[in-house]
């Protein structure tokens, strides 16, 4: 006998059993009454759950055939996870959904559950990268749908879930704040996962996130779904695992069932997502489930499986176990079964044949197209618009900032934070130390106490749970405006931002976004509180994430419109800024002499918002000379203007040009300011490797500039503590040396 596939194996020992269950009774069924005795499945859910996981286990095949005729392109499956579908039976079609890969039962449950929707195809066009799939428009196979809620993720296991404890989160908190928000009012965000992921720690950190929400009393209606095989590709989860890290956990309450049983599935289901609805708590629901076909087509498991236990698998078939439950109920008949089963065979290898010649995205215009949208002339306007007089009277009282004279750059971020959030009713400022204490450098002082802690609000410790928050919040409505304290900190949490944050609009073609504007206390320079950590001056991270926009703004003046216009365009664009605030100067007053006061800079009114308006990549020139061009940003600015002004002093015309946007860089303006000397000096505080200086010599270069150019840059170290950091960093003497080297 030929050696046959595991997808026909699996194919034809699900229609072998079901011709082989007990004819059923005689006579049609109610289809409206429970199937069983102490649920409420109906014979007509039961139907539906059938053909939803028929229908997936259909796709899942498919994906192997399109794969062995080169057609497709993705081969993770469902199969032996069907029993998803009842949860989706379980829960409303505006709950957001944030879905496993193998929640594909779940989606087309979800799907019959909306009228005009067509499940198979959206799969379909998604195993062979068509143009026209409607989440991620031919950019990833996700299961994701606008009109189904379900909100597309990434392949990175666990990832989703600090967004969907955001997102729980959010659902209330965007009601509490009277902002339009797309989910219902008692909406419960569903968010599923298989069982090796539990133990990454973006979910543990996530689950804790979470419970302790919910253990301070706040709402956090999160049903999280471990769907458990297992395996994790070939690594086994410790029997028993699963139940014992997250029943008895504080806040969360636990749900389990055996995944192969549709009505304890179902029932299961039913009562976590009512338990989440009413008590806007969060759940654990636990389903005990087999993974057929292996990790995905190339995943050869009989390699790290016996095939006894492969074999004993099939008993196991949750699309078997639905069939027994409808034969037996007398819904359908055997044969019956098999005949849906084998209509959607059909009509599967259908549509697949009228997918299978979709365009692909043709360009890499078309790829990047909705990486992140730009509309600078709306951005401007936006920016240029403050909140009601009454709004920013009840946000300053009666000393309007305009009115107090020069600020420094914390202050001045502060009266911005303070005029967005009377200008945006949806914006809310959060992360560790933000609200009560003001930061821990003052920069939210007071406005916690002003706009109360509904909009401005301390968070736990953890990053990832932060940006977490700022992801769901962005989803529901809000304009989240989330503190990361130090730029060291962002590291142990940047997936959020590379990941998730910065990849949700091209991984959705546009129909969801996530705008933020990430503040970052960072940067070298500070006297008093040294070492690395609260010294990091690493920004590699950030400059290679597509469509990120980074803005360092080095003084007062510019910190304020640069922050007004990162704000309109998160608004206005769904942009994911990160505002990067040099610490060693928030609170610098003087530049060149000790009481100068020439850092400081007196607060621009609303009416003169228009006019001071910066671009997003627009640098900021300061001199006219035409010997040197010293290029840099953050603390690099007053130091190359002390060197600037000492050169003249010896009768060197320098110029000096702040980029003020680290992405995207102001290559133009870049390339006009280099070439009215000839010579370049880029003064770079962050490293010599990785660091920004790489880039500006890559734009000019990139732009035609032929002149000369040199860098000065910080050690490729880690920043020491104490007197022992001036090695490391880029000096003033550092730059004078390279600019008399220059002119030599
Ligand atoms: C962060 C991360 N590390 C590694 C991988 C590669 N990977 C993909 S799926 C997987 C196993 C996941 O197992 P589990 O969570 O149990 O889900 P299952 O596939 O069994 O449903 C791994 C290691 C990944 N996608 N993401
Ligand atoms: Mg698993």
């Amino acid at each position: 006998m030929p050696e046959i596939s595991p997808e026909e194996e699996l194919d034809l020992r699900f229609c072998a059993a079901v011709r082989a269950l007990p004819g059923g009774k005689a006579g049609p069924a109610d289809r409206t009454a429970p199937v069983a005795a102490r649920t409420t499945l109906t014979g007509e859910q039961a139907i539906a759950l059938l053909d939803a996981q028929a229908g997936s286990r259909h796709l899942d095949l498919a994906a192997r055939y399109l794969r062995a005729e080169g057609r497709g392109f993705y081969t993770i499956g469902s199969a032996g996870h069907e029993a998803n579908a009842a949860v989706a039976a379980a829960v409303r079609p505006r709950d957001p959904a944030l879905l496993h890969y193998r929640s594909g039962a779940f989606y087309l449950a979800r799907a019959a559950q909306v009228p005009g929707s067509e499940p198979l195809r959206d799969v379909l066009l998604g195993l062979v990268a068509a143009r026209e799939e409607p989440i991620a428009g031919g950019r990833h196979k996700v299961f994701g749908n606008h009109a189904l809620a379900v909100i597309p993720q990434t392949s990175t296991i666990a990832s989703h879930l600090p967004r969907a404890v955001g997102l729980a989160f959010s659902i209330g908190r965007a009601g509490k704040l009277g902002v339009r928000s797309p989910w219902p009012a008692d909406a419960i965000t569903v968010a599923s996962f298989g069982d090796a992921s539990t133990s990454h720690s973006t979910a543990t950190g996530a689950i804790n996130a979470a419970c302790r929400t919910a253990y301070q009393g706040l709402p956090m209606p999160l049903l999280l779904v471990c769907e458990d095989n297992g395996l994790g590709i070939s690594v086994r989860t410790p029997d028993g695992w699963v139940a014992a890290a997250h029943s008895g956990r504080p806040a969360l309450r636990y749900f389990s069932a055996d995944g192969c049983d549709p009505v304890a599935c179902f029932d299961a289901a039913a009562a976590a997502a009512a338990y989440v609805r009413a008590s806007r708590s969060p759940a654990f629901l636990h389903l005990k489930l087999v993974r057929f076909l292996g990790h995905a087509g190339s995943d050869a498991e009989i390699s790290y499986r016996s095939q006894a236990e492969i074999a004993a698998d099939y008993d196991r078939d949750p699309l078997l176990g639905t069939a027994r439950l409808i034969v037996a109920a007398g819904l359908l008949r055997p044969g019956q079964v098999i005949d849906r089963y084998e209509a959607l065979r059909g009509r599967v290898r259908k549509i697949a044949d009228q997918v299978v010649n979709s365009r692909q995205l043709a360009s890499r215009a078309e790829v990047t197209g909705p990486l992140a949208p730009h509309h600078p002339d709306q951005v401007a306007r936006r920016a240029a618009r403050a909140g009601h007089p009454p709004a920013r009277e009840s946000a300053f009282g009666r000393r309007l900032p305009e009115d107090a004279g020069p600020l420094t750059l914390a202050d001045a971020i502060n009266r911005t934070l303070a005029d967005g959030l009377a200008a945006y009713p949806e914006l809310v400022v959060f992360g560790e130390d933000v609200g009560r204490k003001g930061g821990v450098y003052g920069v939210t002082r007071g406005l916690a106490r002003r706009f109360g802690v509904g909009r401005v609000f301390d968070t736990l410790l953890d990053e990832q749970a932060i940006l977490g928050l700022g992801l769901g919040a962005g989803l529901s409505g809000l304009l989240p405006v989330p503190e990361i304290q130090y730029l060291a900190y962002l590291h142990n949490a940047e997936d959020q931002l590379r990941g998730e944050a910065a990849s949700m609009q091209f991984f959705s073609a546009g129909q969801y976004r996530n705008p933020m504007v990430v503040r970052v206390a960072g940067l070298g320079y500070q006297k008093g509180f040294g070492g690395h950590f609260h010294n990091d001056n690493a920004v590699g991270v950030l400059r290679d994430i597509p469509g990120l926009v980074v803005a360092v703004p080095a003084r007062a003046e510019d910190a304020a419109p640069m922050l007004r216009t990162c704000l309109a365009a998160a608004s206005v664009d769904g942009s994911v800024c990160v505002f990067l605030e040099p610490i060693a100067l928030y609170h610098t007053r003087d530049l060149y002499e000790p009481g100068d006061g020439a850092w400081l800079s007196p607060y621009a009114g609303p009416d003169r918002w228009a006019e001071a308006h910066v671009p997003i990549g627009r640098g900021r020139g300061y001199g006219s000379g035409t010997d040197l061009t010293l290029v840099t940003f953050g603390n690099g600015l007053p130091m190359s203007l002390r060197v600037a002004r000492r050169l003249a002093a010896a009768g060197v015309g320098v110029r000096v040009f702040d980029l003020r946007w680290l992405a995207p860089l102001p290559a133009e303006q870049l390339r006009a300011e280099a070439e009215r000397t000839g010579r370049v000096l880029v003064v770079d505080e962050t490293r010599r490797s990785g660091g920004v200086s790489e880039g500006v010599f890559a734009a000019l270069a990139d732009a035609g500039y032929r002149g000369t150019m040199a860098r000065v840059a910080s050690a490729d170290s880690f920043i020491p503590l104490g007197d022992a950091a001036a090695h490391v960093l880029v000096s003033e003497t550092d730059i004078e040396l390279a600019a008399g080297r220059l002119l030599d």
